[in-house]
């Protein structure tokens, strides 16, 4: 029995594969942490190092995520070579007890650090956690082509994204009928889109980062890139209907998209509504 033969990793390795499969992560774009479970941290504990690695202060609290355990992706690794050497792409952390730093307990054999966007995943894991009663166990963040371009084109406003997107595809009001936040753009990795993400994370369970990509929460690997793709599938009808340069002569109609909602059983977000 190896680390990697544990369920958790097999299905956190896959994720990987997916996201690279996918065309999201050239070179070393994105990154992956997942919380967890006490009983995935006990059958993990016996693969650690007798002696982790020291504590690395974040400069960020998350006082809900104090003791925790998070999987990541390494800083400056590529999601391509994740599946070749988990133990050189990826690690495991632990949040000591004021929630402010973590340290190394697994991964990482060659040396590096948890992905630069740690701070960012964290305190969106730590708004995620309490917006949902403690059932957000993962956050991803993808560089989708697609989604991307729409930041050029439409206006950077969680209506307009939220409302083409919901148009693009008719499983989207069902998907996410929360609709989407966007966020403006900013240097990625530090406090800054750190803190306005979350403003968004208390609201939505996916962010737009203008000219950059998309952040994605969710209890589950499969419901979690399962928006990603469902998101960046919706952006990529919107880009080919536009494409074909003759402007968006039809879509679905608001009335529409309120009787999805009441037959599929969820709320959508009324106010993004006619
Ligand atoms: O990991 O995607 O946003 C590289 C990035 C930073
Ligand atoms: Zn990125």
């Amino acid at each position: 029995m190896k680390m990697t033969d544990l369920s958790i990793m097999k299905r956190y390795i896959r994720t990987c594969e997916d996201g690279w499969n996918q065309g999201w992560h050239e070179r070393n774009g994105g990154n992956l942490t997942y919380r967890l479970t006490k009983e995935e941290v006990a059958e993990m504990k016996p693969f650690f190092y007798d002696q982790p690695r020291e504590w690395v202060n974040m400069g960020v609290t998350g006082e809900n995520l104090a003791g925790e355990y998070f999987i990541s992706t390494g800083s400056g690794k590529f999601f391509r070579n994740v599946a070749l050497d988990p133990e050189d792409s990826l690690c495991v952390v632990e949040i000591n007890e004021r929630g402010d730093s973590y340290r190394i307990v697994w991964g990482l054999v060659n040396g590096g650090r948890p992905t630069s966007e740690f701070p960012t995943h964290f305190m969106n894991h730590s708004v995620r956690v309490a917006a949902t009663n403690g059932v957000c166990r993962v956050i991803y963040h993808a560089h989708t082509a697609n989604l991307i371009a729409m930041t050029y084109v439409l206006p950077l406003t969680d209506r307009d994204f939220s409302r083409a997107l919901w148009q693009s595809a008719t499983e989207c009001p069902v998907v996410f009928p929360g609709g989407v936040g966007v966020v403006e753009w900013m240097v990625p990795g530090g406090a800054e889109i750190a803190l306005a993400t979350c403003e968004k994370m208390k609201e939505y369970d996916a962010a737009v980062w203008a000219h950059h990509g998309l952040f994605c929460s969710g209890p589950d690997f499969d419901t979690t890139f399962g928006l990603m793709h469902t998101i960046e599938k919706a952006a990529q009808i919107w880009v080919l209907a536009m494409s074909c340069g003759m402007g968006i002569r039809q879509t679905i109609t608001d009335d529409g998209l309120r009787a999805i909602a009441r037959d599929f059983g969820v709320t959508i977000r009324e106010d993004f509504l006619d």
